[in-house]
């Protein structure tokens, strides 16, 4: 495989070690600098960047964009792409990809993986014997069933279908809600984020994690679930009003949590890390090795196609040509 030299493509922000792997085998591009090193960096390539590609956290901000005067398009190597300023892309005509699909089932996985932790309080039970507490204080106290659960998905999207898919094969009930009700869906609608938490036994969030979802998920919607409800989010942090979960989780307002994601990662909530009806991952939603790379080249294919095509294989926003 022969390496690309440009400047035309420019990194911006972490990349997880997939993508820069299978990144570095293709091109090799500058890395916007952090600190004192940026302004004279972007005096020296900033018209020269066409394309950024990027990965999530902490993305690509308002000034970022208005640094860069001849950039096209923003490649994005995950599905969310709140990280990423879309409204002034937008004004400028930048074109955004991202990487669908190919991690719709991993991450599906990993919120069902997550209800039945939580529910079933499996990590808890994995803790009770590693102390030494089943030969101590006899058996482990009962848990709540997944089988036959009633299941809410907040946002019905490509990896929500996907839970709801996987919970059929629980005998879960599932309704949903979305800005708007799914043509032909099979699932139950419900007409608000709140009634649909006071109509089931656990709410999985599996909305995008723009603007407009802020707090969705608010304090008002958390006590519709009550002190018998789970609480399940795979989308992102922002979703949820973090300070409101943590204070009924503490207080007995919620039966569980599991979290995959949190509002100012990776930071976690002190008060959590001490609740045994709380099961916490630190956002490995699509971490396989599988999806991984399967995104890591979906990206890629996004980026050698804008290149040499000025077309986007998977846009989120089309460039304006
Ligand atoms: C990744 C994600 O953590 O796709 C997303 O939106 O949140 C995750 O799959 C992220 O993209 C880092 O590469």
């Amino acid at each position: 495989m022969t390496v690309r030299k440009t400047n035309a493509v420019l990194r911006v922000g972490a990349f997880e070690p997939t993508f820069a792997d299978e990144l570095a085998k293709r091109y090799e591009i500058p890395i916007l600098p952090d600190g004192p090193q940026r302004t004279p960096f972007l005096a020296e390539h900033a018209s020269d960047v066409r394309v950024v590609v990027t990965s999530g956290h902490p993305g690509v901000d308002a000034d970022t964009i208005a640094a860069l005067p001849n950039l096209e398009a923003i490649v994005n190597n995950g599905a969310g792409v709140d990280a990423i300023d879309l409204d002034a892309a937008k004004r400028r005509g930048i074109g955004v990809s991202n990487t669908p699909d190919v991690l719709s089932d991993t991450v599906a996985d990993t919120a069902v993986g997550l209800l039945l932790m939580t529910a079933r309080r499996f990590g808890a039970a994995d803790r009770y014997v590693r102390a030494g507490r089943w030969a101590r204080d006899g058996p482990f106290p009962y848990a709540t069933d997944v089988s036959g659960m009633q299941v809410g998905i907040l946002g019905l999207g490509r990896i929500g279908s996907a839970i709801a898919t996987r919970l059929l094969g629980f005998d879960c009930a599932i309704a949903y809600h979305n800005r708007h009700r799914v043509e032909g869906s099979r699932y139950r609608y419900a007409e608000s984020p709140v009634q649909l938490a006071r109509s089931v036994d656990a709410l999985v969030v599996a909305t995008t994690g723009e603007h407009r979802a802020r707090k969705l998920v608010d304090r008002a919607v958390l006590e519709a679930l009550g002190p018998e409800g789970y609480l399940i989010n795979v989308a992102r942090g922002s979703v949820v009003d973090q300070e409101a979960l943590v204070e009924l989780l503490v207080g007995g307002g919620l039966a569980g949590a599991g979290l995959d994601v949190f509002a100012d990662e990776p930071h976690v909530p002190a008060e959590l890390l001490n609740l045994d009806n709380v099961v916490l991952f630190p956002h490995i939603g699509s971490a396989t090795g599988r999806t991984r790379t399967a995104m890591a080249l979906l990206a890629i294919r996004n980026l050698d196609s804008y290149l040499a095509t000025k077309e986007l294989v998977t846009p989120v926003l089309r460039p304006r040509s």
